[in-house]
């Protein structure tokens, strides 16, 4: 007893990115508390802790508010002191045919959180933005300092967001990181919904037989990153307290087509899968290539994961 801890709650941390990011938060030694409400997050993402008495899971709305459930936990730990905010609408496509719940799941979410972290002066608080805040750039590989015109709704929210946080830094002394994520993939990525990352969905459509659907000519870029270097990204920015709220792309500096990774996947499943072309998609970025020079000087960062590793753990994990 008497021993301080490092209490973290995480929003979103039954999902994709956030249960990895549990598994790191837990392992750096933190007590950690899981908001979800568990509309694509899953309870078997966190299984592994089932017996650890340092994570606790609520099922919570964040767009209700994360005061009362926090409270609890506070008369029984002590005051959360850092917040990950991984909670998420993430679709782009989803945003454009339903802005007006992309912007109360994103953006007002967003609010909730710092006015929490504003009334409880926490010392940090992680955010979970997007390269889709770029919109179509003219120079490749986009740099931070590049101008922002997103093309959906969720680019606006997300660089909304980003300014939510960054007020938040500048008026009332809040640390804040901005993560601009880049496509990420890797296991726990439900390949379900159409909305789902185009990896877990070729990754489980392959390992079905089934062909792969590439929306338009598949010369479209993207830079996939794997969910085991963001999570190590966010779980590192969480634990220091600096922080202003400037972005920083988290991806690999590397440019894949659909079409090359459409191949690279048939590859790694080893199946004779076919490929068809439909519609591109309304909204969407032809180039998409993270400038990572920031994030490395300023905290060693470095995507370590080539992607044909990481898709073998993909495919490992959906098989
Ligand atoms: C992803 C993220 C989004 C945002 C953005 C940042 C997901 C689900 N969304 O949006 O949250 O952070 O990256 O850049 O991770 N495609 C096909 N066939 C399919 C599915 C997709 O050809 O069956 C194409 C799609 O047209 C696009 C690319 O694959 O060109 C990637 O699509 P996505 O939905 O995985 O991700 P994106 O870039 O729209």
């Amino acid at each position: 007893m008497g021993e301080s801890k490092n209490i973290v709650a995480v929003t979103g941390g039954a999902g994709f990115i956030g249960s990895h990011t549990v598994d790191k938060l837990l392992d750096a030694g933190c007590h950690v508390v899981v908001l979800d409400n568990f509309s694509t997050g899953k309870m078997e993402n966190l299984s592994k802790h089932k017996e650890n008495q340092k994570l606790k899971v609520l099922t919570v709305d964040v767009t209700d508010g994360v005061f009362a459930p926090l409270s609890d936990i506070e008369k029984e730990w002590g005051p959360v002191q850092r917040m990950v905010h991984l909670a998420a609408q993430t679709s782009v496509v989803h945003s454009i045919e339903n802005p007006i719940n992309d912007v109360r799941q994103n953006f007002v979410a967003t609010t909730c959180v710092m006015e929490y972290a504003r009334r409880k002066k926490l010392k940090k608080v992680v955010f979970s933005s997007s390269a889709a805040v770029y919109g179509d750039v003219e120079t490749l590989p986009v740099n931070e300092t590049d101008a922002c015109t997103p093309m959906s709704p969720y680019g606006v929210d997300k660089l909304g967001s980003e300014f939510m946080l960054q007020y938040h830094s500048m008026v009332h002394g809040i640390g804040t990181s901005v993560c601009r994520f880049f496509n990420v993939y890797g296991p726990r990525q439900d390949p379900k919904s159409p909305y789902s990352g185009v990896i877990s969905i070729f990754v489980d459509r392959a390992l079905e037989g089934k062909k792969l659907v590439i929306f338009g000519d598949g010369e479209q870029t993207r830079d996939f990153v794997y969910v085991g270097d963001v999570s190590r990204a966010v779980t590192e920015l969480c634990l220091s307290n600096e922080g202003n709220g400037t972005p920083y792309n988290i991806g690999t500096g590397k440019e894949t087509s659909v079409n090359t990774l459409a191949k690279t996947v048939i590859e790694c499943c080893g199946k004779d899968i076919a490929i068809e072309h439909a519609d591109s998609r309304d909204g969407e970025i032809l180039r998409s290539v993270a400038n990572v020079d920031k994030a490395r000087k300023s905290f060693s960062f470095e995507a370590k994961t080539p992607l044909d590793v990481g898709l073998s753990a993909t495919v490992d994990s959906l098989r």
